[in-house]
Formats: structure tokens, sequence, C-alpha cells
């Protein structure tokens, strides 16, 4: 009895999985195990003998089962252990962080531009980059000679022999647009121009790409007064100050008569730009009253209609408000100054997103 209490005990000692220890318990007390087959014998003894191997069996039964299960519960702890361990996690690690894009700014200044000017009636007009020189030039009173025409400022398209379509240039401004808006709606007409133009310039100040917003608006008595005020709720809006002070300089554009370049009074302490107060004035846009062979032009009659028209540069006023000193962060690659100058993914603008107060 001893020897089957030390081989078992020792086999269940050794055991290393819970199949094995199966196995031992099936040999060992199961219904035909080594212990069972003694109680059986049991039958056989003398009374004396029995009242001594049966006590001591049943005790060597309890001893192994309990061996068993104390074997089995290490073995579930170690199983556990070793889980722990290989499924360890650190709740305590910052997140990873996802990538994610940005709204442009030159894309963010155009809706706010055009938001600002819907709340005053102005409807977006679009139209191809693409231009004749008609649309481009002729119609907007800028005669073939001007410098503007010259090939070292316009990209013009490239022509084959006996090809006898008109010029086509891409747009050197918005204007184009807004004469095919005049042509296709008549008057009364109030629209703004945003997108992209070109010219073949290349230095610190220009690209060859950049962007502009026109303004038109044509009705039976419209002056330069109201010019005069749509800028003013503008720069307010645009700039977010109560106040701002206007000044209209004399100018001449082919496509206007009278013509006023418009500054803005600012100030430049420590070199970030404060609109409204100051000694500096801020150039930002030029304007005027649309010239009579314009409006001719775009088959809209001088004689009964009348009405301003201004242009300004998006990449310039994007600047300005957010404080971009060089114009070639527009069109670097990288784009994490982005981040830098505050513009993330989710400030996207409404069309009344608190930008006009
Ligand atoms: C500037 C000057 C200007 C216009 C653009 C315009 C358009 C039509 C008729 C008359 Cl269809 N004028 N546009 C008028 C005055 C100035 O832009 O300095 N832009 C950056």
């Amino acid at each position: 009895m001893d020897d089957l209490r030390d081989k078992y005990l020792g086999l269940i000692a050794e055991a290393n999985d819970e199949s094995a220890l199966e196995n031992l318990r099936v040999q060992a007390v199961g219904k035909k195990g080594e212990i069972s087959l003694k109680m059986r014998e049991l039958g056989k003894m003398t009374p004396e003998e029995r009242q001594i191997a049966g006590p001591a069996l049943n005790a060597l039964k309890d001893e192994i089962n309990s061996a068993l299960s104390a074997k089995k519960a290490g073995l579930e702890d170690a199983a556990l252990d070793e889980r722990l361990r290989g499924e360890w996690l650190d709740v305590t690690l910052p997140g990873r962080s996802r990538r994610h894009g940005t709204i442009h700014p030159i894309s963010q200044v155009t809706e706010e531009v055009s938001a600002i000017f819907a709340d005053m009636g102005f409807a977006v007009a679009e139209g191809p980059q693409i231009d004749s020189d008609w649309y481009n030039f002729d119609a907007l009173n800028i005669p073939g000679h001007h410098p503007a025409r010259a090939e070292m400022d316009t990209f013009y398209m490239h022509r084959s022999e006996g090809d006898d379509r008109p010029p086509h240039v891409l747009r050197t401004h918005t204007s184009p647009v807004q004469i095919r808006s005049m042509e296709k709606q008549g008057a009364p007409i109030r629209i703004i121009a945003p997108g992209r133009v070109y010219r073949a310039d290349y230095d610190q100040t220009h690209t060859p790409m950049f962007h502009q917003v026109e303004g038109l608006a044509i009705d039976k008595d419209i002056s330069m007064a109201n010019l005069k005020w749509v800028l003013e709720e503008f720069v307010k809006a645009y700039f977010e100050v109560d106040d701002v002070e206007l000044r209209f300089r004399a100018s001449h554009f082919p496509f206007t008569e009278p013509s006023a370049e418009v500054d803005i009074r600012c100030s430049w302490e420590g070199g970030t730009l404060k609109v409204g107060e100051g000694d500096d004035w801020l150039e930002i846009l030029g304007s005027g009253m649309v010239h009579p062979k314009v409006l001719q032009n775009a088959g809209v009659d001088p004689r009964e209609w009348q009405g301003f028209a201004f242009g300004m540069g998006i990449d310039r006023i994007a600047m300005l408000k957010y404080g971009i000193p060089d114009l070639r962060a527009f069109f670097d690659s990288d784009l994490r100054w982005l981040r830098h100058y505050g513009f993330s993914a989710l400030d996207v603008p409404t069309l009344h997103g608190g930008l006009s107060g």
C-alpha cells in the first residue's frame, strides 16, 4: 500500500498537464483503477484484515484524490500566470493619434469671404479657368496693345498652325466670369467670383497661380456710396473688428471709371496687424464704377444700368488675417505649418458661423 501511495503521489507531482492528471486519476482511483481493484479484494479478506485494509484503502483513495485536485489547481494557476504574462497590457500608454487632413487656409478664407458677401445678397458665380482673349481682355476694355496681354504676363494656350479659333488664355483675373454672368442673366445682378487666376510671374510675392475674388453689383442707381458701405461691412466682418476706416485713392483700370484703390487704417505694432487703428494704411483691393463699354460688351445697356466692381487677392488677405509671412507657404507640400497657424480638420466655417458678428 505504501508502494502504491509513493508511486501515485510521485507521478502526480511530476504530471505537467491536465490530461496526464486525468490519466493518472483513471489509472489510480477510476472504476478499474488499481485502488478500486484492491478494494474489490477486501471481500476475500478475513474480517480482521478487512478492518485494517478497508480504512487504509479509503484513506489512500482520499489522499490521491486531494493530491490530484491540488495539482490540478496548481496547473491552472500556472496556466493563468503564463497567460497574464503573455497578454500584458499597459493601460497607461498614451493613445495613438490618427493622421487627419485640414481645410487649406485658401479654401477656408474663400468660404469666409463668400459667406460675408452672401449675407449682403451676393451670389457666388463660377466660370472656366481657360477662356478666350475676348472674355479675359477685350470685353473688359483692355486693348490689344495693353502690357497685361503681352506673353510675358499671360499664359497663352498653344495653338497649332491653321487653328482658327480665337486665342485662349489662362484667365488672369475672374472678371471673365462676371462678363459671362452679365451676358447670361442680365441686370440687375449682384455676384462675387472667387477662384484661381494665373500670371507668368514668380518671386517672393508672386506665384504663377493665385486666388482672387471679384465682386459686381449692377442696378438702376448703384453708386460709389454703395461700394463704400459694402466694403466697410466686408472688412469689419472679415477682420472681426467693430470699426474700420477706408481710404479711397484715385486710380486707373481700363474696366472701371472712376477707379479707386482702397486702403484700410491699421497698425503693425510688434509685427502683428491690427485693423481699424494706428497710422498705417493697408492696400487691400481695387475697385470702381463699371465702365459703360464693359457693360455694353456684356449685353447690359449702360444708359439704363450702372454699378460697381472690385477685385482683391485671396492669398494676400489670408496672409494678413492669419499672420502668414510668406506666400510660398501656401504652395509648400509640407503642411505642418497649417497646425502652427491654428488650422485643424474640425475648424470648418459654416455660412453663418460667427463670421459677421
Ligand atoms: C485689383 C483690381 C479690380 C475689377 C477688378 C471688374 C470686373 C468687371 C467689370 C469691371 Cl466684369 N471691373 N473688376 C474692377 C476694379 C478692380 O481689381 O487690384 N485686383 C486685385
